[in-house]
């Protein structure tokens, strides 16, 4: 596939400092698909550089044309949504019809909400006798994960845009190419040099250097809670900003009045999509204990129709997991799940196919919430359902692990569902299957992280406040 071999600073594709090299590889065949150059410490200093001195310019820019040039960005992904939904495809394995929906229709509606928030939104108000500004925070370093290759950029470049922010990106080194691809995309709609950079790289090196770097303002990552945990502490340290989005475990309540069969259905379906690697997915389904055996039976029944695939066929449902690492993660769980006397009703450790990182649709029933598979995040298309006793213990359970990403709640009706997802300690909760707005804020309560992303909320990350008193 068509890679850059250099790093994009300045307006330009330039020579990267180093000769180090990462490999890309394509989860379905497991073939080398190009080459991009790992970044150094020396490369991510240069992208700082070329976003400090880009940052006066951009933040003095009337917002109204700052989102002009957002919107200009949204029509050039939007132009070459079929190639880079091909991009991530290749490179991460999403199915043909997820990436072009999903991974590139959601960044899409986005980034036109950045445009529409930065003409509206009011950068400057008034409170009893001072004057607020909302100036933008500085130079942005963003870190961002593979499951959503060109989403997870445009959660923090899109408000850092908005906001007057000049950024520097360093993507995940197992989807490099749809960075690329939307660098060239910036390119296109012609923001002016420097506002945005991308540094290729591994994480310990040009990760560890942009997170560390003394003339970042703010570094927002998201990522894995290990990760996240020495970045937050590094800026502590530094007394900088930070913000992060890591893992989730999240519960999907099915309340006793609820349609069972389509809160089941659709759950499994929110845990298949992506084949698993959303950290937002609701991977626990708690379910009443009198109607737990038909849940199971529901939830097996679901899982069949995901059919892992190329993800290239129409007929897959489920594409491979992002490489061998994570494929032997997602096993080594299934394993020990069943090994902590949990029940597999579907799926199970064996590959279903001899060539690709492919896991089996699992399925496990009997889970306990002090399992493994019921605390840990296994980032695989893999559901538990456990059971509750009553509503105090169906919240007890949703709310007893480290994680507070996401969630859902199903009943009878609304009303009743939403007084349930009010007493949960979690960031977003899907109500009767609501759909995902890309206009609320989403962000963890508990170790999910700090910080929040999307709509106004997201947009206050990238800001700071000054008063004027008159
Ligand atoms: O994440 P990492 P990994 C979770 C999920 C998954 C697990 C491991 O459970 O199974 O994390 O995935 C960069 N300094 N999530 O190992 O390592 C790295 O290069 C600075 C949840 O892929 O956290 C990449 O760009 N940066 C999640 C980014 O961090 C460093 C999405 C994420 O990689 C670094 C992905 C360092 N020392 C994984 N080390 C979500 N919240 O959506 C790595 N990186």
């Amino acid at each position: 596939m068509k890679a850059h071999d250099g790093m994009y600073i300045r307006g330009q594709w330039r020579p990267a400092a180093g000769t180090d090299t990462i490999a890309v590889v394509n989860p379905t065949d497991e073939q080398v698909i190009a080459t991009v150059p790992a970044g150094t410490a020396e490369d991510v200093d240069a992208a700082v550089r070329a976003a400090r001195a880009a940052l006066p310019a951009w933040a003095a820019t009337p917002p109204a044309e700052r989102a002009a040039a957002i919107a200009a960005l949204a029509a050039a992904m939007t132009a070459r949504r079929d190639e880079i939904a091909e991009t991530v495809t290749a490179e991460l394995g999403s199915t043909a019809t997820f990436a072009r929906r999903v991974q590139v229709g959601l960044p899409i509606r986005v980034m036109e909400s950045y445009a529409e928030l930065a003409a509206t939104h009011a950068f400057e108000t008034t409170v009893g006798n001072s004057t607020v500004y909302e100036e933008p925070v500085g130079v942005v370093g963003a870190i961002t994960p593979w499951n959503y290759p060109l989403h997870q950029i445009v959660a923090k470049v899109a408000p850092a845009l908005a906001a007057g922010c000049a950024i520097v990106v360093k993507p995940a080194e197992d989807t490099p190419l749809t960075a690329q691809l939307f660098a060239d995309l910036v390119h296109e709609a012609g923001l002016p040099a420097g506002v945005f950079n991308l540094v290729t790289g591994l994480g310990p090196v040009a990760g560890q250097a942009l997170a560390e770097h003394p003339d970042v303002d703010l570094v927002s990552f998201t990522g894995s809670t290990a990760v996240g945990r020495r970045i937050g502490a590094a800026a502590g340290a530094a007394v900088k900003r930070v913000a992060l989005e890591l893992g989730g475990k999240s519960a999907n309540v099915v309340l006793p009045s609820a349609d069972l069969a389509k809160a089941v259905t659709v759950g499994v379906a929110n845990v298949m999509s992506n084949s698993g690697q959303t950290c937002s997915a609701w991977t626990r389904i708690l379910v009443h204990t009198d109607r737990y055996d038909e849940a199971v039976e529901l939830a097996r029944a679901a899982a069949a129709t995901h059919v892992p695939g190329d993800p290239n066929d129409s007929g897959s449902r489920l594409g491979p997991l992002v490489n061998a690492a994570q494929q032997a993660r997602v096993r080594g769980y299934i394993e020990a799940g069943i090994a902590a006397g949990a029940r597999v009703v579907a799926g199970g450790p064996e590959s279903p196919h001899d060539t690709g990182y492919f896991v089996a649709p699992t399925v496990f029933a009997d889970v306990t919430p002090d399992m493994s598979i019921a605390q840990e995040e296994i980032f695989g298309p893999v559901v538990s359902l456990l059971r509750y006793e009553d509503e105090d213990d169906a919240l007890r359970i949703a709310n007893g692990t480290v994680y507070g990403l996401a969630g859902a709640v199903w009943a009878g009706d609304d009303a009743e569902a939403a007084a349930f997802a009010r007493r949960m300690d979690t960031g977003q909760v899907h109500i009767n299957g609501g759909r995902f707005n890309p206009l609320a804020p989403f962000g963890g309560y508990k170790q999910s992280g700090v910080g929040r992303e999307f709509g106004v909320h997201g947009l206050a990350e990238y800001l700071q406040t000054k008063s004027l008193q008159f």
